[in-house]
């Protein structure tokens, strides 16, 4: 099974991509695709298409194309509620110790890593990310 994470503009410019990496790696997941991306308004827009009418979107999508983030496919079972797991709460504030947000993120709004929250989300997310072809026969990928 795959998710998406991505490893946020905050974590990229504070030297903190290699941090998260290990961590997730040390959870388990296996990097099966990785692309440094700085996304474009129009990226980030649809990206996040599902917060559209929420108060907070238009920062977000200032911040998500602040600078360079970490596009990650990563793979492991149960990868979807897992990675939600080891990443934490929205707000680092309320995320349990030793999350990934616990450990790194900035605020609610600047916390470090996105990940998909179903199996749905990503299909769609890494398909976004990633061509087919860079993915082609990784289980879960289709
Ligand atoms: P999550 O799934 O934990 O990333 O959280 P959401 O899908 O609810 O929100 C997506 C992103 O919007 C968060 F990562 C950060 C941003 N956000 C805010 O800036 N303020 C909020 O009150 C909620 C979310």
């Amino acid at each position: 099974m795959l998710t998406l994470a991505i490893i946020k503009p905050d974590a990229v410019h504070n030297g903190l991509a290699g941090k998260i990496l290990a961590h997730l790696e040390a959870a388990g997941f296996r990097v099966r695709a990785a692309r440094l991306v700085r996304l474009t308004t129009a990226q980030a827009e649809a990206f996040y298409d599902v917060h559209r009418e929420r108060p907070f979107y238009r920062p977000l999508v200032t911040f998500m194309t602040s600078g360079p983030a970490l596009a990650l496919a990563l793979e492991r079972a149960d990868a979807v509620a897992h990675l939600r797991q080891v990443i934490g709460a929205t707000d680092p504030a309320e995320a349990k110790p030793g999350t990934v947000r616990k450990l790194y993120a900035e605020s609610k709004e600047r916390n470090a890593i996105h990940a998909s929250d179903s199996d749905e989300s990503a299909r769609r997310e890494i398909a976004f990310f990633f061509p087919e072809s860079e993915l082609r026969g990784l289980s879960g990928a289709q």
